[in-house]
């Protein structure tokens, strides 16, 4: 009956998205679920609307990796930090009795918020427990946390409230992997790990209730560790537990990773409709093209060096520079997305000089250039290589941020037909315009004054849309 009433309500609100003409769902869907996407589009409400102005976000990996930093015993880990507990050369037991060392005595959240502001940070992502188990919360249901670490105190209440203070929303990462939890089961095989997972399951949903009980502030959920059979074959739960958090706090922003529909698809449901509030997948990887994202809110999450979420205390490989990260930014911003960089701390509670200097760096840029980030999304322009147009969402203001600058000096800006470019002048020097150079239909040049620039210049367009002041004289070549 209960299945029936669904089948019915799945194809009412089918009926009604086609009167609508939404396009998310269709009548099209070859299945019906009853776990899959309940919206077609994205979320239109005002705490979305502000997820999705922020652009900049930053992510913080925090926790007993910080301890041995990607090292055992004068041994190195290759992987990543925070998945040391995992290495052959780490006893689990030696792992698992690291919080006893915890006892960050220089943790400033106040001091952190305040980098992160200077950064020009919109949101932070805080690791609350990694795939380890490790609670920086002292929970109720939970021994291993940091009420049983030297350090004792609760370590995220302060930080919500020292970034909140600077104007800063704060996200809970929560894995879902929990190595400490002994109900914790990748894949159910007998009926007692049935039996371990449905107390598990309920052991989260109080955890995740407990969070939002404890930090009323918070926007929303990162969820991380949903990939393993247990979880992703049970979309049922994933669905109901994210509808019973979105109730108990109106407004909670949660990406797709947590979800999973009956027939195991994550992140989209098996009829290709995104499940959660943004697309999370986009994880050390950034999309190429407007088309990539089908129109869906989405967050990319980066690391600074290859695949470093914790602390390592010996970075290898390619660590990248603040214009590499500024340009990651530029692209998720007009491609109509957030960007996070990570941070992984160290267990003192300090951060390494290199992303110190990062944060510094990029926020810089932003002081100048942040009007450019804020508020800004895809412009609507065919792609030059010069970099990227942002579009100040709803009007007729577009940055052109450019990141190479090319040795002609000479930057090509297309617009679209019927849209004109009425002024264009740099970013920092308002009141003195660059003369657009007209070289064929609702095409011009711009060029560059001859410097060195040491990061990505930002010029502001003023378009008008209207069909007056096209430069229609410019013939195309009959070819
Ligand atoms: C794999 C994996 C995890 N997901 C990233 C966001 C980090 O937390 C990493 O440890």
């Amino acid at each position: 009956m209960k299945k029936f009433c669904t089948a019915a309500a799945t194809a009412l609100l089918l009926l009604q998205l086609q009167s609508q003409g939404q396009t998310g769902i269709s009548a099209k869907d070859s299945i019906i679920l009853e776990h899959g996407a309940h919206r077609a589009g994205n979320r239109t409400d005002a705490d979305m609307e502000r997820w999705r102005s922020l652009r900049l976000g930053q992510f913080i990996h925090w926790g007993l990796y910080a301890i041995p930093g990607g090292e055992w015993k004068g041994k190195t880990y290759n992987g990543a930090a925070e998945w040391i507990r995992s290495w052959k050369e780490m006893p689990q037991a030696d792992y698992d009795n690291l919080y006893k060392q915890f006892n960050p005595v220089n943790y400033n959240p106040e001091q952190w918020a305040q980098q992160a502001k200077d950064m020009g940070t919109g949101y932070m992502i805080i690791t609350t427990k990694h795939h380890d188990g490790f609670c920086l919360w002292p929970s109720k249901y939970s021994r291993y946390t940091v009420a049983a670490s030297p350090w004792k105190k609760d370590i995220i209440g302060p930080m919500v409230t020292a970034y909140n203070k600077k104007g800063i929303d704060v996200y809970l990462y929560f894995s879902i992997i929990d190595w400490n939890h002994p109900d914790y089961r990748a894949s159910l095989k007998t009926p007692a790990d049935s039996l371990a997972n449905s107390r598990f399951k309920v052991f989260v949903k109080n955890q995740l209730q407990e969070l939002l009980l404890k930090y009323p502030t918070v926007k929303g959920f990162w969820f991380d560790g949903t990939w393993d059979d247990s979880w992703k074959n049970d979309g049922a739960f994933s669905d109901e537990l994210e509808q019973y958090l979105q109730k108990i706090h109106p407004g909670l922003i949660i990406g797709s990773r947590l979800r999973a529909d009956e027939k195991g698809a994550r992140h989209f449901d098996s009829n290709g409709h995104l499940m959660g509030d943004y697309e999370q997948g986009w994880e050390r990887k950034l999309p190429e093209k407007f088309a990539d994202i089908h129109g869906n809110d989405w967050e990319g999450v980066m690391t600074i060096p290859e695949n470093q979420w914790g602390y390592n205390a010996k970075w290898a490989g390619h660590i990248k520079t603040s214009n590499e990260l500024i340009e990651m930014l530029v692209k998720s911003t007009s491609l109509d997305g957030n960007f996070v960089i990570n941070f992984g701390p160290k267990s003192d509670g300090t951060f390494r000089t290199e992303e110190l200097q990062r944060m510094q760096e990029i926020g810089q840029w932003m002081k100048t250039n942040g009007a450019a980030i804020r508020g800004g999304g895809y412009a609507g322009f065919e792609k030059q290589d010069w970099g990227y147009y942002i579009r100040k969402t709803g009007t007729d203001s577009v940055f052109m941020v450019v990141c190479n600058v090319p040795v002609s000096g000479s930057l090509r800006v297309k617009l679209t037909a019927q849209t004109t470019l009425t002024k264009a002048a740099y970013l920092d020097n308002p009141t003195q315009p660059l003369l657009p150079e007209v070289i064929g239909k609702n095409e011009y040049f711009l060029h560059l004054d001859a410097k060195n620039y040491q990061t990505p210049v930002v010029i502001l367009l003023q378009t008008n849309r209207s069909s007056s002041g096209d430069n229609s004289h410019f013939e195309k070549a009959k070819t």
